[in-house]
């Protein structure tokens, strides 16, 4: 934020809370990344001015509460249906800035089919992917994200991809459809990686509002009670192991405003 005058003599304003966070804590387990999304996400909707026209839809699971946090019209949809209602909002609602803000468990297990088919169609809608690798709310289960050898409470020996199968990176399955405008993965495991993931949203918003289709950022965060791990030892899980599975960086990126230099499928540019 640029520091402005309080007109109060030599005192300079350096933080102000974004007016599209609602007031008050969340109620997020200690080291959790979704305050931490949730404020980015809030910081764009301030400085692109989309508060009036924004309608987000929410999902299951610990994301569902964006609801609460984010001060913006939302449409419940849980249980992976948010970009089929996104879809339907979007139609109606032309004028409308309208992203999904989804879990793992909720996006890429029972919401594989929707967001699939809202790619495929190229909706012009954005999906806010929070991959924590666990089905955090109900009590830490393998996701469909989780890592090979990950321990969770229905994988306590740690999972076995022969009766488990391997991590589904969804993501980049999304990235080789042409309706997908923009899709990228980034993290908030560090302070600069909360930039970059923060400039990869701003980034799929903008290709929203110009109509280039759809758009989706994968954020990998943290579920330190659901991992087992304090919080700083969750954030230094997510750099050290988890990006080996998924690694960071634009994924795909067909806006118009680029396809004069860009190649015609899928790019990855490395941005870790
Ligand atoms: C028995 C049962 N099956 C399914 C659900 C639906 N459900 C609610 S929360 C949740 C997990 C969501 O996990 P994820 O999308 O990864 O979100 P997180 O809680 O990790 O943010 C599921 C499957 C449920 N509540 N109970």
């Amino acid at each position: 934020m640029t520091p402005q005058q309080t007109g109060s003599g030599d005192r300079r304003l350096v933080y102000e809370r974004p007016a599209a966070l609602t007031k008050g804590s969340t109620h997020y387990c200690p080291g959790c990344g979704h305050g931490i999304i949730h404020r980015l996400v809030a910081e764009l909707i301030d400085e692109m001015d989309l508060a009036p026209r924004t309608i987000g839809v929410a999902s299951v699971g610990c994301s569902v509460f964006a609801y609460d946090y984010l001060n913006v019209d939302f449409v419940e949809s849980p249980h992976g249906r948010a970009p089929a209602v996104a879809t339907g909002v979007r139609r109606v609602r032309p004028e409308a800035f309208v992203f999904t803000y989804q879990g793992d468990g909720d996006l890429a297990a029972i919401g594989t089919a929707e967001i699939v088919h809202a790619a495929a169609r190229g909706e012009r809608i954005s999906a806010i992917f929070v991959n924590n690798g666990t089905y955090g709310m109900t009590g830490g289960q393998m996701a469909p994200t989780t890592l090979v050898g990950q321990r969770t409470t229905s994988t306590p020996t740690g999972r076995d991809p022969i009766l488990a199968g391997y991590p589904i990176p969804i993501t980049e399955m999304l990235a080789l459809l042409p309706g997908v405008a923009y899709a990228a993965r980034g993290s908030i495991a560090d302070p600069s990686l909360v930039g970059k993931a923060k400039a990869m949203l701003r980034t799929a918003f903008r290709s929203q509002l110009d109509g280039d289709g759809f758009s989706i950022v994968e954020i990998l965060s943290t579920c330190p009670v659901g991992w087992n791990l304090t919080p700083t030892e969750a954030m230094d899980h997510v750099r050290a192991e988890v990006v080996k599975t998924y690694p960071l960086g634009v994924i795909a990126d067909r806006r118009p405003t680029r396809s004069a230099t860009a190649a015609p499928s899928a790019v990855r540019e490395d941005a870790s």
